[in-house]
């Protein structure tokens, strides 16, 4: 049985993706995934310069799932290309691909961190737009207009050779016109989705917001259902491949978002529930249904659903 997947040139040895934000900052952690059995590895968003992020509390747990406001904390570019570095010496004998996540405050710097970047040599490049924990209320995530998505990803093709996904956000209503626009730009696959939100919880004895930051974005098993609508939505309207993310925690929210028309499956807030050995046992359950139903490769189910919803 054939688990590997061609995403956007790059070999995956199976469909498991590493989501951005999940332990991506150092080379050791990543090649720690990697050997754990993840197919890809997406490194932690970086800017420009290094950012502190926001104060803790900056994670939680709250009941359904997980809320966040990390703030984009991350060592800038500069370090994130030695960390990428060293960690391609290491994943690329194992087979398993480098994707670098990108962030910047304007849509000309993300051309400049996709320029910086591309100097280690990622095997692709993800375009965070999506982050729904900018500080500013009144500037809007660049992933909620289809006309500066599209400029935001113009500008990273224009400053790298690497093929680049970008990572679309829930937080929409027009996800399918922006996932036009984005492909119409260049983009060679879209990543979906970011975290919903933001979202809030209340301390009921201190009255007050648990997050430091206040508002975060949620996450985990309590999105999945938003997430496979969006991928599905995102894969009848573009022809290019989608790594789809959310909540996806046991083998049948993988088999899911597979049957809703992605490439790949983004792995995170599963590893908090179940533990590294999570890529390793979704592997085996994927394997198993697979068996079942007698498919010998991911292409013979891919998309299978999307006919339903006509
Ligand atoms: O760092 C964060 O607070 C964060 C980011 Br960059 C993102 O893309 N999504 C999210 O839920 N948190």
């Amino acid at each position: 049985m054939d688990l590997s997947i061609t995403l956007c040139g790059a070999l995956l040895p199976n469909p498991l993706v590493l989501a951005s934000g999940i332990l991506g900052l150092s080379h050791e952690i990543m090649v720690r995934v990697a050997c754990a059995g993840a197919g890809a590895i997406t490194t932690k968003s970086c800017s420009l310069k290094p950012r502190p992020g926001y104060p803790n509390p900056t994670i939680l747990d709250w009941g359904s799932g997980l809320i966040n406001a990390v703030g984009l904390a991350n060592p800038g570019v500069e370090v994130m290309v030695e960390e990428i570095r060293a960690a391609k010496q290491r994943l690329t004998p194992l087979g398993v691909p480098v994707i670098a996540s990108i962030f910047a405050e304007t849509i000309y710097d993300f051309g400049t961190v996709a320029r910086f970047i591309s100097e280690a040599e990622p095997d692709l490049i993800e375009i965070n737009i999506s982050c729904p924990n900018i500080d500013d209320r009144y500037r809007l995530m660049f992933a909620a207009d289809p006309y500066v998505a599209s400029q935001v990803t113009r500008r990273v093709k224009q400053n790298t050779n690497a093929p680049v996904l970008v990572k679309l956000s829930p937080n929409v209503i027009n996800l399918a016109r922006i996932a036009r626009e984005v492909v119409d730009a260049g983009a060679d696959g879209i990543t979906a989705i970011n975290s919903l939100g933001p979202g809030t919880v209340i301390d009921i004895e201190t009255c007050r917001p648990v997050l430091a930051h206040k508002t975060g974005g949620v996450s985990g098993p309590a999105i999945h259902p938003i997430a496979v609508r969006c991928v599905h939505e995102i894969c009848r309207t573009v022809d290019v491949p989608v790594v789809a993310i959310g909540g996806v925690t046991t083998g049948q929210d993988v088999i899911e978002m597979i049957l809703a028309g992605a490439t790949a499956v983004g792995i995170g807030s599963a590893i908090y529930y179940r533990g590294m050995a999570v890529f390793q046992e979704l592997d085996d359950e994927l394997r198993v249904y697979m068996e079942r139903h007698d498919y010998g490769d991911l292409e013979a189910f891919r998309g299978k659903a999307l006919t339903f919803f006509d």
